[in-house]
């Protein structure tokens, strides 16, 4: 990322993570080399949002942790190598905005938010359910990560929404485990037909809950997104992905409205923890800023930023 890089969770709001990980594909390989290839295309972002109106490097301490370490040649090994090294970027109390990687690897990220936060609810985009039982042989790959975590009591029975699903499946009943816990499905024709309105009413709905949100990037169309490991067409344009995730924040704004900032509860357009986009810091009394280094000024993303370039 555009960041600097710095490897100590305790002094970061939030850490930008690299997981680079690809034995969970079963089609195309490569998701290994997204990190690096992510921070390559960051070099453009600027610091002032116009649209969202933040500028997230002086309000937060973001940086760039690294890579967590894999097991190329062992899922499960792999596995809990990111749980652990989770678990300890959230014990020092950052967020965690975690960069795969097949997503295979939303399973052991939401073991680790579990074991901080308890169950969650959970916002996928993405052209795939990923509630395979199983794929040759194997309990783990990149479509099986939402079953294990139901099995697995990590989230919120009745609060997952699911947004961009298309495409064939091999049988009528791959959506039935969807239907029986309650998974909120926004398909892609619908949401092509409907917009945003339906996303935003199912995410009312998680008001007061800790939320993790994944971003399958197949869930933009591969004419926009071509590099994509299971490739399917009749997917969201680069500005409907930009829509439905501004409109998260557009929901935390509604919250801000309604809610005072005592019994304020947390929702992270980028990451799973306590709120990046509705407060500022000194608002939050357990808030990762409070127990951070004091060398560190509330000005510094402004010097982060001075210090990685500007263009
Ligand atoms: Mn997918």
């Amino acid at each position: 990322m555009r960041l600097p890089h710095i490897p100590r969770a305790q002094e970061l709001d939030i850490a930008l993570i690299g997981i680079p990980y690809d034995g969970g594909a079963t089609y195309r390989s490569g998701p290994r080399f997204a990190p690096r290839n992510v921070r390559a295309q960051s070099c453009m972002i600027r610091p002032w949002n116009p649209v969202l109106k933040v500028d997230p490097f002086s309000k937060w301490r973001v940086g760039d942790y690294g890579d967590l370490s894999v097991n190329p040649l062992s899922l499960d090994d792999t596995f809990k190598r990111i749980t652990s090294q989770l678990n300890a970027v959230l014990a020092a109390g950052a967020r965690a905005l975690c960069v795969g990687g097949d997503h295979s690897i939303l399973l052991p990220i939401l073991r680790s938010v579990h074991k901080k936060f308890g169950p969650v609810a959970l916002v996928q985009f993405d052209a795939h359910n990923d509630t395979w039982g199983g794929y040759f042989g194997s309990p783990h790959s990149h479509g099986t990560p939402v079953r294990r975590a139901v099995e697995e009591g990590l989230l919120i029975e009745g609060s997952v929404l699911q947004v961009g699903l298309r495409g064939q499946v091999y049988s009528k009943d791959d959506f039935e485990f969807g239907r029986k816990h309650k998974f909120s499905v926004i398909t892609a024709e619908e949401f092509h037909r409907n917009g945003l309105t339906p996303v935003e009413k199912v995410l009312k709905r998680f008001r007061g809950k800790p939320v993790y949100l994944t971003l399958d990037i197949d869930v933009v169309d591969p004419a926009f997104a071509p590099g994509t490991g299971t490739p399917q067409v009749g997917g969201l344009s680069s500005f409907q992905i930009l829509e439905l995730v501004r409109s998260l924040t557009t929901w935390s704004k509604y919250r801000r409205r309604m809610t005072t900032a005592k019994s304020h509860r947390c929702w992270p357009p980028t990451c799973y923890t306590k709120c990046s986009a509705c407060s500022s810091w000194p608002q939050w009394p357990n808030s990762p800023a409070n127990s951070v280094s004091p060398t560190i000024s509330p000005s510094v993303g402004e010097r982060w930023w001075a210090s990685v370039g500007s263009s």
